[in-house]
């Protein structure tokens, strides 16, 4: 093939990726649909990124800039379309954000021309990812994201250790970005802050994640809360811990805030991410939980459990047993998509409503922290359903009298 007709096959590959409709996977759980494709990978990133298409400085055609994952994507409802605020990782292990949008938030996300181009503050990041958009009442699109450094005082030879910050930007427009200095805080590192979406008694309210070393979060972890006067200089001095690490459950190691909450007429709507640890090192799931609208650090709902866990090809990826979330978008008809990431390697899409999320965060069993408690939660459900089942006159075939 010449490179002219090589170029062209990509192009009508990739074409064919792109506008590749979605559709529901025929699971049932009455709470979320999962959909059978993901809805990014690193093959949707633009062929213009990668490839050098002057015929006389590559005449084989070959990739230049090597794109490996796309995956924890920030959300936001922007001029009629689903934007996606990307956690693009070139081949370079270098993570930046670009944006992708789609008209029905199910498929056909497409990259914008070019990535984003993040503002430094005098301490260059030398590594970003994970930016949860918040559009706030003051009016500003904010972003806040993990801004990660090496750390400065690891010992001669350590070119791991790294200190994670969160770096915050605004804009309007999602193409111009004012960067803000980063988060003031004093418990540590921070990674996973999020903003609050309204003013709570005037102040700027964040989701915090204070965490004693850059993987372990040691004696900190737990979803805190903190006010700041401003984000122009935002500083939390004071932070909460209102949703904990909790011994043997799925955020027995740490957990973090996905997206910024969704306001219902019951309460906050909170997506979150817990991680507990095997033999097969950690694994990473979705749950849910609410706050009060009276008290915002009031948690009032707690579903035992996982909301979303990898499943089947899920599982695997560059970081391999991971789910996380950190965009998802409500719609005024109550319809939530909820984006979460597989693996840290591609993205995808799940859907729900508003009231099939808060049913489902209220009426779920709590966690009853032992096998004990667990078994007693079973049974109350079976007896409850004898009679029910006596009543409608069905047999399921594998339930017996206990
Ligand atoms: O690799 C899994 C996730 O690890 C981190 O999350 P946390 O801060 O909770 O440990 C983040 O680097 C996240 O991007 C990544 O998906």
């Amino acid at each position: 093939m010449n490179f002219k007709e090589q170029l062209s096959t990509l192009i009508t590959k990739q074409e064919a990726l792109l506008s590749k409709s979605n559709t529901p996977t025929d699971e049932y759980n009455g709470i979320y649909t999962r959909y059978e494709n993901p809805i990014l990978t690193a093959a949707h990133t633009p062929l213009y990124w990668r490839y050098d298409l002057n015929q006389d400085s590559n005449p084989l055609l070959q990739e230049r800039i090597g794109m490996n994952a796309a995956f924890n994507s920030g959300a936001i409802r922007f001029n009629g379309k689903y934007v996606l605020m990307v956690r693009v990782e070139g081949v370079d292990r270098k993570s930046f954000f670009a944006v992708a949008e789609s008209e029905n938030g199910i498929d056909n996300f497409r990259f914008w021309d070019k990535p984003v181009v993040l503002p430094q503050t005098e301490e260059e990041d030398t590594n970003v990812y994970d930016m949860r958009l918040t559009l706030h009442e003051d009016g500003w699109i904010y972003g806040i994201f993990c801004s990660e450094r090496k750390d400065p005082n690891a010992a001669a030879g350590d070119t791991s250790s790294a200190v994670a910050a969160a770096g915050i930007v605004r804009t309007k427009d999602l193409v111009n970005f004012e960067r803000l200095p980063d988060l003031i805080s004093y418990s540590g590192q921070q990674r996973n802050v999020v903003l609050h979406p309204e003013f709570v008694n005037g102040k700027y309210a964040l989701y915090t994640r204070p965490q004693d070393g850059f993987i372990d979060t040691g004696n900190g972890g737990g979803i805190a809360w903190g006010l700041s006067d401003s984000m122009e200089k935002a500083e939390v001095k004071e932070e909460t811990v209102i949703e904990p690490k909790i011994y043997h459950t799925i955020k027995e190691v740490k957990n973090g805030q996905g997206p910024a909450p969704i306001k219902t007429s019951k309460g906050w709507l909170h997506l979150a991410h817990g991680v507990r640890n095997t033999a097969a090192g950690l694994r990473y799931v979705l749950y849910m939980f609410m706050t009060s609208l009276e008290d915002p650090t009031k948690v009032i709902a707690q579903p035992g459990g996982h909301f979303i866990a990898p499943h089947g090809s899920e599982r695997v990826g560059d970081v391999s047993n991971v789910a996380f979330a950190n965009g998802w978008i409500a719609d005024e008809d109550g319809t939530v998509k909820i984006y979460y990431a597989s693996s840290d390697t591609r993205m995808h899409v799940a859907t729900s409503t508003i009231e099939r999320l808060v049913a489902y965060c209220i009426n779920t069993p709590e966690d009853g922290l032992s096998s004990v408690k667990s078994v007693q939660t079973i049974h109350e459900m079976v007896n409850k359903n004898e009679k029910i089942l006596e009543e409608l006159d069905i047999t399921i075939p594998n339930i017996q009298t206990v």
